[in-house]
């Protein structure tokens, strides 16, 4: 498996207190719980900012709730990834030869400034910070996962969407040559996935191009992938290519093979059960008991506005 490298010249000016406190400054988002943790009570994280001493390693952070984050070797060993394999832990493995630098991204559709981007420019432009987040998986599972990203608003406002820029819909690469997941004709590829343009412009909603203060791995879907927390991890979409602002709701990929499994919104929620399973509980990796599921993977006081007056039952 490939490890990123992590130089600590990223891991010492990153602490996570300060980190976290000008993610939660720079979006305004100061809802309780993300308050009691930029106030130091909630976690063994909370270090000295100022103290030399005080360069924790980056496994010993935590989120806002106090869970610690998952090992590097849980995060970059256990994927979802079927371009590669619909075995996580064969992924890492038949990803080590995906080359993933350099990265382009096409961001195009309805928008006044179509464009082309690496992802080395977008990380110049956009100065990607530590963001600490929770992803739970549709399958009941769930980690904590220090990215390295900015958010999609940033990029966005630089394309300047037009005003019947509606959804935004994304693309994974297609190249059966690296993806031998995508001869196999049951999957309608390439991956596709898509928010509307509310939830697209949300702080939360990230591009990360890294994590564990390196790289981001191929098998997490280097070269830039979307981390939308408050959502079951299919949203998250890897190794993004395309990017378009669209006036219509878009297909994805898993809605449009069960959609009465994989909704549209798809957003975290204890009380809709999968058909097949509850959703009720989940088991953060690396550990054994259950942790019972919170509404939008607990980022409710962010995000629930969003969906102010929806049927979230009906809208799954
Ligand atoms: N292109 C692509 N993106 C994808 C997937 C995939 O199979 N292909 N799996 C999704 C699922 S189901 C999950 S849970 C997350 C897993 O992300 P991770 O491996 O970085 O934890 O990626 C999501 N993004
Ligand atoms: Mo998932």
């Amino acid at each position: 498996m490939i490890l990123p490298k992590i130089p600590s010249s990223e891991i010492t000016p990153k602490s996570s207190y300060l980190n976290r406190r000008d993610f939660i400054k720079s979006t305004g988002l100061l809802a309780g719980s993300m308050l009691l943790s930029a106030c130091g009570i909630s976690s063994t994280s909370q270090t000295n900012p100022g103290a030399p001493t005080s360069n924790p390693s980056i496994s010993l952070k935590t989120d806002e709730l106090g869970s610690p984050v998952n090992k590097l070797e849980e995060i970059a060993g256990y994927n979802n990834f079927y371009e590669f394999s619909t075995d996580k832990e064969s992924v890492a493995k038949l990803a080590s030869g995906f080359s993933t630098n350099p990265w382009l991204v096409e961001v195009f559709g309805k928008v006044n400034n179509p464009g082309t981007y690496s992802v080395d420019d977008l990380e110049k432009r956009f100065k990607p910070e530590e963001r600490i987040m929770r992803l739970r998986c549709v399958e009941a599972w769930s980690m904590v996962i220090p990215w390295v990203g900015f958010s999609l608003a940033d990029l966005l406002s630089v394309v300047e969407p037009t005003s019947d820029a509606a959804y935004v819909r994304f693309e994974t690469l297609y190249d059966p040559e690296v993806f031998p997941g995508q001869f196999d004709r049951r999957y309608p590829w390439p991956y596709q996935e898509g928010l509307r343009i509310d939830e697209a412009m949300h702080p939360l909603t990230t591009l990360a191009t890294g994590l564990y203060g390196g790289e981001l791995p191929a098998q997490n879907g280097g070269g830039i992938r979307l981390v939308v927390p408050w959502k079951y991890g299919f949203k998250s979409i890897k190794s993004i290519t395309r990017i378009e602002l669209v006036d219509y709701q878009p297909s994805t990929l898993w809605s449009s093979i069960a959609p009465n499994e994989y909704g549209f919104f798809a957003n975290v929620n204890p009380e809709v059960d999968h058909p097949r399973w509850s959703q009720s509980t989940e088991r953060r990796i690396g550990g054994f008991e259950r942790i019972p599921t919170l509404p939008f993977n607990g980022y409710a006081d962010q995000v629930d506005s969003l969906y102010q007056g929806m049927d979230l039952q009906k809208n799954y």
